[in-house]
């Protein structure tokens, strides 16, 4: 299933490529400047979930807005289901300018962009207000900016909800994680997080996860309830404990090698289309997250709530100390978006 993927994400890549500058007759990527004063042009925008996933609808909105606002002239493409690939290849892709945009989880940003770390830092964020808040304010925007230093530009932030394990094994409480081999996104802070729960990390690519747990490679994941359900990982994880460790947002970015070929104005545009695109998807978000948590219970998952998360806390405190002096700049403005 994985060779075929990568085939068919190498052909889309070829493809893609050759039809990118087909508007302007060229077949080649277009140097520096092309892009400028009302040229057409095409970006294409990797994305890991199916089409009715709430972040592609996200991407889908983006996509219809620029459209619009251009009159047709900039198109914005939409590959989902990993079609061009797995999130850490497509980051290093958007890095060389050879796929134009993506969205992304700031998890496996943070390898290419340290400041994103902190996203996966365990409980810093109460609720989905304290997360937005901070997001909205002005560390959010600087953090989007950041990026340009690892040669993307960051547009806007998606939903992604609160991440919680699951596992083939009963999961009723924190002693349950223990001794479990567990998937994780691929940065740093998360083999910390397993290692201070008594765990071991697995890290590995997201597509790759349903036949780990199938197979037994992995013993547990951890996810919100859209993915937990859209990749179908209950069908062999059937534990779902409510333990909302994480609240990782999703980024939608570009390429800066793409974004500084552009004019002015069309930048003004890109960027405010991706904000627009915002409210939508969080709409989408609210709603899917519904849909997939009752069709979980359909299906017959064990789903454990948690009502104290405070052992959970204090077990990954040593994970915050680690790193609080790294993130400190980020770690002041997430406790400022609490007040
Ligand atoms: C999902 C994110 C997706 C990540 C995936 C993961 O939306 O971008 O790839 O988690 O666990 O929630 O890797």
């Amino acid at each position: 299933m994985r060779s075929k993927k990568l085939a068919t994400a190498v052909l889309s890549l070829l493809v893609a490529g050759s039809l990118l500058f087909a508007g302007c007759g060229q077949k080649q990527a277009a140097p520096a400047g092309e892009k400028k004063e009302g040229a057409k042009f095409t970006l294409r925008l990797a994305e890991t979930h199916p089409p009715d996933y709430p972040t592609t609808l996200g991407d889908k909105k983006f996509a219809e807005l620029v459209g619009e606002r251009s009159n047709g002239r900039i198109k914005v493409e939409v590959f989902p289901s990993a079609q061009l690939g797995e999130e850490k290849a497509v980051i290093e892709q958007v890095q060389l300018g050879a796929i134009e945009m993506t969205r992304v989880s700031s998890a496996p940003l943070a390898e290419f962009n340290k400041q994103f770390g902190a996203m996966s830092l365990p409980y810093i964020f109460d609720n989905d207000e304290h997360l937005w808040k901070f997001l909205e304010g002005p560390m959010g925007a600087q953090m989007l900016d950041g990026l340009e230093k690892s040669k993307m530009k960051g547009l806007a932030y998606y939903d992604s909800g609160a991440r919680s394990f699951y596992g083939r094994t009963p999961l009723k409480s924190l002693n349950d994680i223990k001794g479990l081999k567990i998937r994780v996104q691929q940065n740093k802070i998360n083999m910390d997080m397993m290692s201070a729960l008594g765990a071991s990390a697995t890290p590995m690519g997201y597509g790759e996860v349903f036949s780990a747990l199938q197979t037994g490679v992995i013993d547990a994941a951890e996810n919100n309830y859209p993915s937990y359900y859209s990749s179908n990982h209950y069908q062999s994880a059937k534990n779902f404990i409510l333990d909302k460790h994480q609240r990782v947002p999703e980024v939608l970015l570009i390429s800066k090698i793409h974004w500084d070929k552009m004019s002015d104005d069309d930048k003004k545009l890109i960027k405010q289309a991706a904000m627009d695109s915002v409210k939508f998807q969080r709409e989408a978000w609210a709603k899917y997250e519904k849909e997939s948590e009752a069709k979980l219970r359909e299906a017959g998952v064990t789903i454990t709530d948690v009502p104290d998360v405070k052992p959970w806390q204090d077990a990954v405190k040593p994970v915050i100390e680690k790193y609080q002096a790294d993130f400190k700049e980020v770690l002041d403005a997430v406790a400022q978006a609490r007040k």
